[in-house]
């Protein structure tokens, strides 16, 4: 097993990973920036690092000081957590070079799915559904992309190969636009991705977005946890998540979780990861791929009691996972609600000092996060400051104690979205289940 383990991140997940390791007696190292000082993580670690000033560029985002500081607490591998560092190929590379274990997947694996158009040519070669689609990158035929574009049938979206997470996409409705929008896409993704390579997909007017999390290790062992539905978003922000995806019968799921499983036996993969798919109309169709783990793991960890961050950590250490598929068994329904400072109408963020912070409890009821009464939310990083997750045996059951959740939770001093919550939670087509990924901007827009 891993000794010790830099932990290349703040707030609740430093917290979520550092409690993975207090579990497995490895020892833990947790990086702060100056804006985090304070921080709980920090002081609940073994050891900790100041690796630079308040702004992320300067900190979390330092590769020198973040693989310095493994190298002077004498560590042995580290994890990035989410966002941050945790999908740059360099970066894991960077960290292996330098003798350390990077906790994720092999660096060109993350670099394959780092390029959209990369990662949809081995998911399709791999038996993963794909989108209807241009199968590999636009040349500048004018001929060819419209000839492309009427098979595919309007409306088509033009992507870019270095984007993902809803940076640099357009919809495009008709012939007439067609041209205009793969210039426009290509010029943004050379600008903010330095990648001027697009490709094209029919475009899903009202689907789901449902994801599936794997596992993999290093001895060609290979599950499946089930399903997440994540398509209550704003803006590409997901804002609730449960598990499993309602309406997905248990046949749907394993032919889907088997399909993700053997395109990680082909590709060599390692770690956790996610397929993401949309689903419109009984059928899934996979658009990227996450190679870390996920803000919304907890809502799987509840329906199938695997402690995914504790078998990444086995697997870094080059061990088998804990569990085969025949072991995993998916039971109840879990409910993500992200708690963010920020105001629950406009979504401005709400930086400051929680005045009074009173956690949720109860049967059921799992809190994820690193803030108490007293705490300075700092303006530097993501709003987000706690994950209310509840489980019941049913998903009405969950739906309550989410309810109920909410009504006992206390964070003054700064705004938050609670409010908006308690709305979602209340809303009757919430409580049916089955709504697209349109439906909460929808919502939004009516009031
Ligand atoms: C799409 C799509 C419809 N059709 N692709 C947005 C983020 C990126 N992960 C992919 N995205 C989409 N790709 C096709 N062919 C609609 C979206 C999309 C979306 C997807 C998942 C969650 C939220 C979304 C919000 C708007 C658009």
């Amino acid at each position: 097993m891993i000794d010790k383990l830099v932990i290349a991140n703040r707030g609740e997940i430093a917290l979520r990973i550092l409690r993975a390791c207090r579990e497995l007696g490895v020892k833990t190292v947790a990086l702060y920036s100056k804006a985090d000082r304070e921080a709980k993580y920090v002081r609940l670690a073994d050891e900790s690092v100041c690796i630079g000033p308040h702004q992320a560029r300067d900190s979390y985002l330092n590769i020198p000081a973040v693989i310095s500081s493994a190298e002077v607490t004498d560590a042995t591998a580290i994890h990035p957590g989410y966002g941050f560092l945790a999908e740059n190929a360099d970066f894991a590379e960077r960290v292996e070079e330098s003798g350390f274990i990077f906790v994720g997947p092999k660096p060109d694996t993350i670099r394959l799915m780092g390029d959209k158009v990369s990662a949809i040519k081995a998911m399709k070669a791999s038996g993963v559904p794909c989108v209807p689609g241009s199968d590999g990158p636009l040349d500048d035929s004018v001929q060819r992309n419209r000839k492309l574009a009427n098979e595919i049938g309007y409306p088509v979206i033009i992507k870019a190969a270095g984007g993902g997470g809803g940076k640099g996409m357009r919809v495009v409705h008709s012939e007439a636009a067609l041209l205009n929008a793969i210039a426009m896409t290509k010029s943004e993704a050379k600008a903010a991705f330095n990648n001027e390579m697009v490709y094209m997909e029919k475009f899903l007017e009202r689907p789901r977005h449902v994801e599936i999390q794997v596992l993999a290790d290093e001895h060609g062992n290979v599950i499946h946890l089930g399903d997440r539905d994540c398509s209550m978003q704003r803006r590409h922000q997901k804002v609730v998540e449960e598990a499993p995806a309602p309406g997905i019968t248990a046949e749907v799921r394993e032919k889907i979780g088997m399909r993700c499983v053997n395109a990680c036996q082909q590709i060599g993969y390692r770690g956790a990861g996610t397929f993401e798919f949309l689903y419109q109309d009984g059928e899934f169709y996979f658009i990227e791929m996450n190679t870390r783990v996920q803000v919304e793991h907890p809502v799987t960890e509840q329906i199938t009691g695997v402690d995914i961050v504790k078998e990444q950590l086995l697997i870094a250490s080059g061990e088998k996972l804990s569990l085969t598929q025949k072991e995993v068994n998916i039971s109840g329904h879990s409910i993500e609600c992200r708690i963010n400072a920020e105001d629950s109408e406009t979504f401005i963020p709400s930086p400051g000092k929680i005045t009074l912070y009173h956690s949720p409890g109860g049967l059921g009821v799992r809190v994820d996060s690193h803030v108490y009464s007293g705490y300075t939310i700092s303006p530097y990083y993501d709003s987000m400051i706690a994950k209310v997750i509840t489980t019941g045996k049913t998903r009405a059951q969950a739906i309550a104690r989410m309810q109920g959740a909410l009504q006992e939770m206390i964070v003054e001093g700064v705004r938050t979205n609670i409010p908006l919550q308690r709305r979602i939670m209340a809303d009757k087509s919430f409580a049916h289940g089955e709504l697209t990924i349109h439906y909460l901007e929808h919502k939004l827009s009516k009031t």
